[in-house]
């Protein structure tokens, strides 16, 4: 049977790019993308798009019974920063829906789910470098607690109840379609919008601070990849880490000026520089490229280069 996927968050960083790929895959009538836009309802470039609130869970079952799907990737979420300045609504988006959604796969109405975890779990008190699988988490952000606490879930239902929930541990992501909103890493994007469009940029992280990043050519085939493993492979059911390439904000600015050589950078850090310091600088993603075969294609050379190209060609 071929798989009806709902994509919630469509609209945001990773469902743009994630939408269109699914599409590809599994054909634009078995895909709908679901955000909080209303005017984008219908048929769109992509597959067929609803506005869907999340955390109406009538709505959500209504549209998941009413199109038989089968399949959600539920990526609506509040980033780091976002979460910092609404913890309670945080807390609220980031967990309820997710339970919510396990509920209709514990009773058999859905078959999978996909469900984006992050770097920000760990926290605190860890070592900073190559950062496993199995320590012991720590996060001191709302978001990460939000994380935390929806990895356990997770695991609790497949554990009970064998529900087939897969997650990954994402780094910071990198991308040239669509914005990236209220995360502590998105300074990795704008650098790269604001090279192209004014050849200068102030960075909000320090310039010393490394942090995982993935390029989201890299991010959309993991997730694919992890998706369509089969069951038995994917042994990890709180979710994988993903550790990509680790860089600061200096070493991306020397990165940039190779193709941009006129490109300034400033350093003016903000309340996000306290999540950065709490973050991993790099993670091992041994167990992922094991059970999997995850494998990544760009690194900071090529995914720069390639956001250039690409962004110069978009802001014309
Ligand atoms: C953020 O910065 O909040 C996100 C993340 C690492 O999860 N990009």
């Amino acid at each position: 049977m071929t798989e009806k996927i709902l994509i919630t968050g469509a609209l945001g960083q990773i469902g743009t790019e994630l939408t269109v790929r699914l599409s590809e895959i599994y054909g634009k009538e078995n895909v709908i993308a679901s955000g909080l836009d209303k005017w984008k309802e219908g048929i769109t470039e992509a597959g067929y798009y609803e506005r869907l609130d999340v955390t109406n869970f009538q709505a959500v079952t209504d549209i998941i019974k009413e199109h038989n799907i089968t399949t959600v990737y539920h990526l609506a979420s509040l980033l780091s920063g976002t979460s910092e300045k609404q913890p309670l609504f945080a807390w609220k988006l980031n967990l309820d829906p997710l339970i919510h959604l396990c509920e209709l796969a514990k009773e058999g109405t859905l078959k999978k789910i996909f469900w984006p975890s992050s770097i920000a779990v760990f926290g605190k008190g860890i070592p900073k470098e190559n950062v496993g699988q199995e320590v012991v988490l720590n996060p001191t952000t709302v978001y990460g607690i939000s994380k935390m606490a929806g990895e356990k879930w997770c695991e609790y239902y497949f554990e009970k109840y064998g529900v087939d929930i897969r997650s990954i541990r994402y780094p910071g992501l990198i991308s040239w379609k669509a914005p990236a909103g209220g995360g502590t890493t998105d300074y990795a994007v704008e650098i790269f919008y604001e090279a192209v469009e004014k050849g200068k940029y102030t960075s909000f992280i320090s310039e010393n601070t490394a942090m995982p990043m993935l390029y989201m050519d890299d991010a959309i085939d993991a997730t694919i990849k992890l998706m369509t493993a089969p069951k038995e492979q994917v042994k990890i059911r709180y979710s994988y880490n993903l550790g990509g390439m680790s860089f600061t904000p200096k070493e991306l600015a020397a990165e940039i000026q190779k193709t941009i050589p006129d490109f300034e950078i400033k350093y003016e850090p903000d309340f996000r520089q306290a999540i950065a310091d709490s973050w991993p600088a790099s993670i091992d993603d041994s167990a992922a490229k094991q059970d999997w075969g995850l494998d990544y294609k760009f690194d900071i050379s090529s995914m720069s280069i390639d956001m250039i190209n690409n962004l110069r060609k978009k802001l014309g």
